[in-house]
């Protein structure tokens, strides 16, 4: 049964877990408290795949006064051996009187094993205290540990008129500095980042986590069919940050014998013309990329959201107006008929940062 004070400590779970996101891997971001007599006397949250669950941090602290309390804990303690051990059974040595957790473990391996194992040794388990916050926090944990495939974010920083770059390719900047500071806050919050050949060999980016702190760097990924991007350019050159790239069948063999040489991996993803985008995305689950930034361009972004591949999309607007037919837009793609076709967005969250508007949500097809 839920009492009064659990949303509150549960609350501070989630302000830990919340700080860990981008640093963790393929694993969840999670925090944990420790109540005593109506004190905290322990706090940890999952830093780093490898090292303790939150669980053990905050049961370390507690140390003796562990005995008789309730844990606070924003994911379901797991009940498997993985690269540490079950946090469910320190939990019963540790004589917990009562666990409350916000959600279940969607991975295979716990999905309620853990709580079970509570309950069965006597803990008292209170679930779904502020269990929406929680699955949202965990939402790329979530999608990558019950499909092996990555979450995948598009992020567009467009005119008014929805384009992203003048009709001579001119785009820097459209959106305001605070904007692209939370942009390399999301690239530090995803393990890839993707773009398509053209937006390296128009902008020549280098696509690492600069602005922002903390900031760690995403692996750049290049979807390149032909590999028509130069050997010279920033991602395959500067080694700044590991680099993939995704190609077809097709592609030339020389040339990709030409970036194995400097340590670029290159994928094929299919018999061709175009990169089979789907099997992309398997490949990038199996190295363990459970989460990808998708940053344009345009036919990239048209490509996936086409196909149904994206998660979630937030479009940066800038008060600008730049006309020209030839201009590229956001969205590039053979388009739908009729408006009954088209994708809309759910969860929608709009915010203003200075004059620019940040819209984001996930898409949903009809
Ligand atoms: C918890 N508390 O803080 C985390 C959990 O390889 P391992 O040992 O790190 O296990 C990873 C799995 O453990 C991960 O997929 C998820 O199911 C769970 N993560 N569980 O009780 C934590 N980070
Ligand atoms: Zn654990």
């Amino acid at each position: 049964m839920q009492t009064i004070g659990d949303e509150y400590y549960m609350e501070l779970a989630l302000q830990m877990a919340e700080r860990a996101q981008g640093q963790t891997g393929i694993n969840p971001v999670v925090g944990a408290v420790v109540v005593k007599d109506g004190a905290v006397v322990g706090l940890g949250a999952h830093l780093k795949r490898g090292t303790p669950h939150a669980e053990v941090h905050a049961l370390r602290m507690a140390g003796p006064l562990a005995e008789g309390s309730t844990v606070y804990v924003t994911l379901e303690p797991c009940s498997h051996y993985g690269m540490t051990p079950p946090c469910a059974e320190r939990l019963i040595e540790d004589k917990v009187a009562r666990v409350v957790v916000a959600t279940e473990d969607p991975n295979p391996q716990v999905a309620g094993r853990g709580i079970g194992l509570l309950r069965q040794n006597g803990i008292e388990v209170t679930t779904g205290v502020l269990r929406d916050r929680a699955v949202a926090l965990n939402r790329k944990f979530i999608k990558y540990i019950t499909t092996g495939l990555p979450y995948v974010t598009i992020k567009t920083a467009s005119t008014l008129d929805g384009k992203i770059a003048t009709k001579t390719g001119d785009s820097k900047w459209i959106s305001n500095e605070a904007s692209r500071e939370i942009v390399h806050t999301m690239r530090h919050r995803h393990q890839g980042i993707m773009v398509g050949s053209g937006t390296v060999l128009a902008d020549d980016p280098q696509l690492t986590t600069r602005l922002a702190v903390p900031g760690l760097d995403p692996v750049r990924i290049i979807v390149d069919s032909t590999l028509r991007v130069p050997v010279a350019s920033r991602v395959l050159s500067d080694g700044a940050a590991p680099t993939l790239v995704l190609t077809t069948e097709m592609a030339d063999r020389a040339k990709m014998a030409v970036l194995a040489e400097r340590g670029i991996e290159v994928i094929p993803c299919g018999a061709g013309p175009h990169v089979d985008l789907q099997l992309a995305l398997q490949r990038l689950g199996e190295r363990e990329i459970s989460s990808v930034l998708v940053e344009g361009g345009g036919r990239l972004n048209g490509s996936l959201l086409e196909k149904r591949l994206v998660d979630e999309i937030v479009l940066f607007f800038a008060p600008k107006l730049i006309g020209g037919g030839e201009a590229p837009g956001s969205f590039i793609f053979s388009g739908y008929e009729k408006m009954s076709e088209a994708v809309t967005l759910t969860s929608v969250e709009v915010e203003t940062i200075g004059d620019n508007v940040c819209i984001q949500g996930r898409p949903v097809w009809p």
